[in-house]
């Protein structure tokens, strides 16, 4: 599946990072407020798991369709099979690229986190239709997030592949994000700039706009 026709804003959130707020109320917000992509990350302590979690990646599921939003599930290729998610977004330590896209067949999305221009080659190779480089700033959201890495492998990335479609990660906020897009990224990634915003329309609104001033494509 083509990635975006559009920059993208891609949410990603699990039912542990939306504070108290309930996180279907959050995430049809998001929906509302504009977002293009949502990716389910259940992780974490208390994250859902068995049947809790495959009747909330439902629900999450039917929102998403209701706003005509490609919803990609983290990590559990199994899952997103059983329930027949649009994607699915793996990282280094996941099932392998080539593995996950034969469970998924052709159509659906693959986005594989990577963090150096090896990682994207090997991504690219197996057949991933974007990819997730990060830890761009710095980030509580991820527990075993590695140094922030700046857009510097972004850029080369972007030089060796100048269509794949690449999505930034990690601290993203509307106030740095001008230089993300910057580097020439497809889209931004993020979980708590949103998940924990007071107005979670404005605050999609403010990324919207950082990408025209950083003239993202
Ligand atoms: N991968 C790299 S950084 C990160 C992930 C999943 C967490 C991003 O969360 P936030 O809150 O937008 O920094
Ligand atoms: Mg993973």
């Amino acid at each position: 599946m083509k990635f975006s026709d559009k920059p993208a804003i891609y949410f990603i959130m699990g039912s542990r990072n939306s504070g108290k707020r309930n996180p279907l109320e959050v995430l049809e917000t998001a929906l509302k407020g504009g977002i293009t992509h949502f990716q389910l990350r259940e992780k974490g302590k208390g994250a859902l798991t068995g049947a809790t979690l495959v009747e909330f990646a439902e629900q999450c599921q039917q929102l998403c369709g209701e706003y005509g939003v490609p919803f990609i599930i983290n990590d559990l290729v199994e899952l997103a099979c059983q329930i027949g998610a649009d994607g699915v977004h793996i990282g280094q330590e996941d099932l392998a690229a080539g593995q996950t896209r034969k469970m998924i067949g052709k159509e659906k999305l693959l986005g594989v986190s990577v963090h150096s221009l090896k990682e994207a080659q090997t991504a690219v190779k197996d057949g991933a239709d974007y990819i997730g480089m990060g830890p761009i700033f710095g980030t509580t959201s991820k527990a075993d997030a590695k140094k922030p890495a700046g857009v510097k492998e972004i850029l080369l990335v972007k030089n060796e592949f100048p269509d794949l479609p690449i999505v930034g990660i990690g601290g993203i906020t509307p106030d740095n994000a001008k230089h993300v897009w910057q580097s020439g990224v497809s889209g931004i990634a993020v979980i708590s700039a949103i998940a924990e915003a007071g107005n979670i329309a404005a605050q999609i609104a403010a990324f919207q706009a950082s990408c025209k001033e950083g003239a993202g494509k």
